[in-house]
């Protein structure tokens, strides 16, 4: 079994790093450049850079928060948020990113999926799907869970897995900042649908959280923000319980601190 991934996930507004509930009530969580460093260290597998203001001055910032972060890293970079056109999404990977994150604009124009994969592979796009319940299934928003979409999120995922994305974000509104748990029904109808990888967003709280959704959720991955940031948990220790519990993860090693991060 290929290893289950831990992602950290650094909701960005005006430079600064910010978490809420359930998309609302933002409030400062620290600074994307310190919580990179921090996360790199500590062995996380991954970095999620996300604007979540998403404005047109925000995604001119958000170009040198990701020169920044990018420069601590020696793991994968993914950057969403306010990412509309071709032309923003060679922005975002000139500036260091690895992967893209498409939400409001791959509902608005599904093509984008597919002129982004073929520009620069599948790996490197990802479609951002965010969800609520509604009775038994779950509906997709946009716009940063402002805008209902009208799709269904395992339909929706089908369709952007046809269209050329390689991995999805998916992410509970429900659960977002809950800490309640991951949506774990919700996780598993997706990734029992799709081939690709689905990362599990929202809710996380404790490291049984993680166990949950990689098993009865199927996860490829899993992504959290408040738990890290607010350093409750160390990726570190989360990562030798999942271990010790049978779930395959990467082994923190003590990563050096990068001189730049493209050495050659
Ligand atoms: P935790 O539940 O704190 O681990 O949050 C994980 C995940 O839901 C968030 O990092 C992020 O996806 C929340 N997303 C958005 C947003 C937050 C505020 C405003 C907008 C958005 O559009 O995704």
């Amino acid at each position: 079994m290929l290893s289950k991934r831990i992602i950290a996930c650094l909701d960005v507004r005006d430079g600064s790093v910010v978490k809420g509930v359930q998309f609302e009530g933002l409030g400062h969580a620290g600074d994307p450049v310190s919580l990179a460093r921090r996360y790199n260290v500590e062995g996380i597998d991954e970095l999620v850079v996300l604007d979540v203001t998403a404005t047109l001055e925000s995604r001119r910032a958000l170009v040198t928060t990701i020169q920044a972060v990018a420069a601590e890293l020696f793991i994968p970079l993914a950057v969403g948020g306010g990412i509309r056109s071709a032309d923003d999404a060679a922005a975002v990977i000139d500036a260091g990113a690895d992967k893209i994150s498409l939400n409001s604009a791959a509902l608005a124009d599904p093509g984008l999926l597919t002129a982004l994969a073929r520009r620069y592979g599948s790996q490197a796009v990802v479609v951002a799907i965010d969800a609520k319940r509604d009775g038994a299934r779950y509906a997709v928003f946009a716009r940063s869970g402002t805008a209902a979409a009208g799709r269904d999120a395992v339909e929706w995922a089908r369709e952007a897995e046809a269209r050329g994305a390689g991995e999805i974000l998916l992410t509970s509104i429900d659960r977002d900042g809950t800490r309640a748990g991951f949506e774990c029904h919700l996780t598993a109808a997706v990734s029992g649908a799709v081939q690709i990888p689905v990362i599990a967003s929202g809710g996380a709280g404790t490291f049984e959280h993680f166990e949950d959704v990689f098993t009865r959720g199927r996860a490829d991955a899993a992504l959290a923000a408040s738990i890290f940031h607010f350093a409750e948990h160390s990726v570190a220790d989360l990562k030798t319980w999942l271990a010790g519990r049978g779930i395959p993860v990467r082994a923190v090693q003590s990563a050096p601190a990068p001189e730049g991060r493209r050495a050659c």
